[in-house]
């Protein structure tokens, strides 16, 4: 209702204005003013017409034509004037903007397919649109009478003007509906490969029609004419291109200022020494783009700043020429025209799809994406119109009606092009293909032989879940249920969750001498010890090598069964599936993979350890995104790359090259269900389970210490009881009064290194209880060894005064995380080891060094002391962090992470950067990359 106001009041600021009337016409002030409420209320328009569905930038375009009479009114020729040279940089800035959205290597092998398409395309519609000029060229208004070379250079001009397309239209549509797919992708490309290809055919007819009409008087061979114009182009706009990127990479200071000088110079020098502006541009980008600064980021956002108000400028200035009058004169021979260049390229797309063996889905709606005109056919027909006063002008009145019709129509239909495609709505989420070792639900058989559906333990298998849950898709895991067998289909899947069915899980079975060499043996005795910094020393033996890697084949033969579409993303968990990538990319070159890293990466002396590390580093190269919890693992890791295999690191360190691809880099930490912790923390329900805890672990004691572990070397159990010993010894009055809960579940116990810890941590337990047993006093520590259920957790968490981490090394840790969301009342003293990577966000936790004793024992003897307003203080920051980054910001940090690499979605061009005022713009498209 506001918007619908201000848009009434931005009308009749217009009127008001044009009531000065022409009088007035010569007063800046006047003609300011009149610009100022035409932006907004163009911008008003755009933002109630997307309320309709219908693209913002047709709501600019349909105001500009609305107030573009009563703008001409108040105009002066100045004014003119500079209008004329912020349209100027601003359809260079399209242009350049069209360069940056074109990587081709991103497109890959596609790219040679997508040229062919693009090619036989553009071939077949401009012969079909050749054909039908000649034919109706007596009633075309141009020139009736022409004939011979002179007809055939007009029609030649008309039929490259008429095929040309619209990148700034293409991406704004693409951007603003936040399409992503082959669709948009598709024809982003084909848009920009088309219209550079028109460019330079232009240029050559120019040429000839220049020899055949006799203008120009100089006597420069056509051909150097030629090549100035184009070779001289391309070769200033990858200079501006190159130095751009150079300041972008070294400098890189007010950088949105520098984009617009770098774009007005085009523009300028362009005119003014007879290069092709545009083509200048688009060289520009690519160069930017492709060679200098791929994946700027820094670059993305100075454009996000820089091209709002100079975008909607240029869109009303193409409103208020769309000169609806000339639809009036021309209108059915630029209807004709239309109908016809939409059959051409229909039947052009169809042709591209034979030649270029693209998919027929989404390939057949490329057309849709192929209809808008605008800056770059503006500018062909205002270039002939100047050089060829008499035809020329009425090839632009012609075109002038035509672009009308494209660009009102044009972006609707791409719209519903989209929409057929499955590409267009941000939200509707595309299934997903998540691939872990652990299968998210086992199926066994209770004493009485009924089929039992237990979900796995633990954050990440529950967050992946949910996702699902949502997504659909397909999970691929290892069946490790005793009655997995017993409820899949003949292709080995089940439907899962089992109350409420919303995806597949795929069961790899594998045989038992070959799981225990690839699970137990390479990964967990050789890469788990290998990237944690403890003492175990890492087991490398060759056949588990073979096995590890045999197994991670026949993940990725399932993954490429699974796949329906390369579109789909697939989600790889963890160091057990390292070598699914390179796997999976030898039968699907398209896939698009993310694999997230959960363990620490190693440094570079320690990472020599593993006779095939340089196996592992190119396995997880040929992942398109990889991620790591940690900066330092990120760094760790791009050290490896480079030391190892001499991979190309480039200086933004997001991407990698190596062996003719890139990787993208990224650290993300992990996070929790905020939210349903939350949800179980605040249920009144939760004081009965945690008085059935008590009398379970007959707990009485005044003060509650908690440890949730699984049982693995590398949780820094002893040394937390060593601690626990010491405080007790210290402070003899807390013997009795407290206990420490340690839940220890049971894990890898098959491998010696787990059962001898396992043996240590109970030992360890037992002399404590004994040494510091009080006569009716509580036990000093109480030790539960199986599996609790969430509620029972958080139930847990919430009783305790004070929770131990105290990893040897840990890539995140859940529990600390999972401690914090628990305690919505603003109490409890997480004690938490520096060497987890939560230490890294958790600050206002009790840091300690699981190797100093003592120290470990003064803070747990502060954390037991510690005054309430500091533990809510304390806790109250802790809680902002562990709420901010939740497991499902995390999974779709790396999914939209994953996806953007192929759409880099111009949004900027949307319009105005909305909310927060801080000009970051939100939404789908934000991703840290
Ligand atoms: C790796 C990295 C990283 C434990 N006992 C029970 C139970 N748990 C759940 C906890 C927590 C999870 O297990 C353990 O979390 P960690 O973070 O310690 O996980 P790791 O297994 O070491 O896994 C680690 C993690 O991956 C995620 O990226 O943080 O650094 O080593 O969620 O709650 N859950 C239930 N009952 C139990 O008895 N339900």
């Amino acid at each position: 209702m506001r918007r619908l106001a201000a848009l009434l009041l931005a009308v009749a600021a217009v009127i008001w204005v044009r009531r000065l009337g022409p009088a007035d016409a010569a007063s800046a002030g006047g003609t300011a003013l009149a610009l100022g409420f035409t932006l907004l209320g163009a911008w008003i328009a755009g933002d109630v017409i997307r309320r309709l569905h219908v693209p913002r930038l047709t709501g600019y375009l349909l105001f500009g034509v609305l107030v573009g009479p009563y703008l001409g009114n108040v105009i002066s020729e100045s004014m003119a004037g500079q209008l004329q040279v912020i349209t100027g940089v601003a359809t260079t800035l399209i242009a350049l903007i069209a360069g940056l959205s074109l990587n081709v290597e991103r497109l890959g092998r596609r790219f040679i397919a997508i040229a062919y398409m693009t090619g036989t395309t553009l071939a077949v519609a401009m012969a079909g649109l050749f054909t039908f000029a000649w034919l109706a060229w007596p009633w075309l208004a141009i020139a009736p009478d022409a004939g011979g070379a002179e007809r055939l250079v007009m029609i030649a001009l008309l039929v490259l003007i008429v095929a040309s397309f619209s990148p700034t239209m293409t991406a704004a549509v693409t951007a603003e509906t936040g399409a992503r797919g082959r669709l948009s992708e598709l024809v982003l490309a084909m848009v920009i490969l088309a219209d550079l290809a028109l460019l330079v055919l232009f240029s050559f007819a120019m040429q000839l029609a220049r020899i055949v009409f006799g203008a120009g008087t100089d006597n420069v061979p056509v051909l150097a004419r030629f090549g100035w114009e184009i070779g001289g182009a391309v070769a200033f706009g990858a200079l501006v291109g190159a130095l751009f990127a150079l300041y972008v990479r070294y400098v890189g200071r007010e950088i949105a200022l520098v984009l617009i000088a770098a774009c007005t110079l085009l523009s300028q020098v362009g005119t003014t020494q007879e290069f092709e502006p545009l083509l200048a541009a688009v060289a520009a980008g690519l160069v930017i783009e492709n060679l200098a600064v791929a994946q700027g980021d820094a670059l993305k956002a100075a454009v996000q700043r820089a091209a709002p108000p100079i975008l909607l400028i240029f869109f009303v200035a193409v409103g208020t020429s769309l000169r609806v009058d000339a639809l009036a004169i021309g209108g059915l021979v630029a209807l004709a025209i239309s109908v016809c260049r939409i059959a051409m390229i229909r039947a052009g797309v169809v042709a591209g799809l034979a030649v270029s063996r693209l998919d027929r889905t989404p390939g057949e709606y490329a057309w849709t994406g192929l209809i808008s005109q605008a800056g770059i056919t503006l500018g062909f027909a205002s270039i002939v119109a100047a050089e060829f006063p008499g035809w020329g002008t009425n090839v632009q009145m012609l075109l002038v009606a035509l672009i009308a019709i494209h660009e009102l129509v044009g972006p609707i239909v791409f719209r519903q092009g989209l929409a057929r495609a499955g590409e267009i709505d941000p939200h509707a989420q595309r299934p997903l293909l998540v691939v872990s070792n652990r299968e998210p639900y086992l199926h066994t058989r209770s004493g009485d032989g009924r089929l039992v559906a237990a979900p796995a333990t633990g954050g990440v298998a529950v967050a992946l879940d949910a996702l699902m849950r949502e997504r659909g898709g397909v999970w691929i895991a290892h069946a490790a249920g005793a009655a997995d067998r017993d409820v899949v289909d003949a292709s080995n899947k089940v439907r899962v969750p089992p109350d409420h069915p919303s995806y597949e899980l795929r069961r790899l079975w594998i045989d038992e001498p070959t799981f225990s060499a690839y699970y137990g043996g390479f990964a967990n005795e050789g890469l788990w010890p290998l990237c944690h910094m403890v003492d175990i020393r890492p087991q490398f033996r060759s056949e588990d090598w073979a096995a590890y890697q045999a197994v991670n084949v026949r993940f990725a033969a399932a993954i490429d069964e699974e796949l329906a579409d390369s579109d789909t993303p697939v989600f790889i968990q963890d160091y057990h599936l390292a070598l699914v990538a390179p796997a999976l990319r030898a039968r699907r070159p398209e896939a698009r993979t993310a694999l997230f890293w959960h363990i620490p990466w190693p440094y570079p002396d320690r990472l020599r350890i593993c006779p095939w590390r340089r196996e592992l580093v190119a396995g997880l190269l040929a992942n398109d995104l990889l991620a790591f919890q940690l900066e330092r693992d990120r760094r760790n890791f791009l050290l490896a790359a480079e030391e190892e295999l001499g991979a190309e690191i480039e200086s933004e360190a997001s991407r990698i090259g190596h062996d003719g691809r890139h990787t993208t880099v990224i650290s993300v930490p992990i996070g929790v269900d905020y939210d349903r912790i939350q949800g179980i923390a605040t249920d009144p329900q939760l004081q009965a389970e945690q008085q059935r805890l008590r009398t379970m672990f007959g707990l009485r004691a005044d003060i509650v210490g908690l440890g949730v572990d699984r049982l693995d070397y590398t949780k820094g159990i002893p040394e937390r009881l060593a601690a626990l010993d010491a405080v007790l010894t210290r402070v003899p009055d807390l013997r009795g009064r407290l206990t420490f809960v340690q839940i220890g579940v049971p894990s890898r116990s098959e491998l010696a290194s787990y059962s001898a810890i396992e043996a240590e941590i109970a030992e360890a337990i037992t002399d404590l209880n004994a040494r510091h047993r009080v006569d009716g006093g509580a036990p000093a520590v109480v030790y539960h060894r199986s599996p609790l259920g969430i509620r029972s957790l958080v139930a847990l968490y919430r009783m305790a005064h004070f929770c131990i981490v105290s990893s040897l090394h840990d890539g995140m840790n859940l529990v600390a995380k999972e401690f914090v969301a628990s305690r919505d009342d603003e109490d409890g003293v997480l004690v938490l080891s520096a060497l987890a990577g939560a230490a890294q966000e958790l600050h206002d936790a009790l840091i300690i060094n699981p190797y100093d004793v003592d120290g470990f024992a003064d803070a747990l003897v502060r954390a037991i002391e510690m005054p309430r307003a500091e533990r809510s203080a304390r806790m109250r920051a802790m809680r902002r962090v562990v709420a901010g980054r939740n497991v499902f910001s995390w999974a779709s940090d790396i999914l939209e992470g994953l996806e953007s690499l192929w759409t880099k979605p111009l949004h900027y061009l949307t319009g105005f950067p909305q909310g927060d005022g801080t000009g970051a713009a939100r939404g789908p498209e934000d991703v840290p990359v």
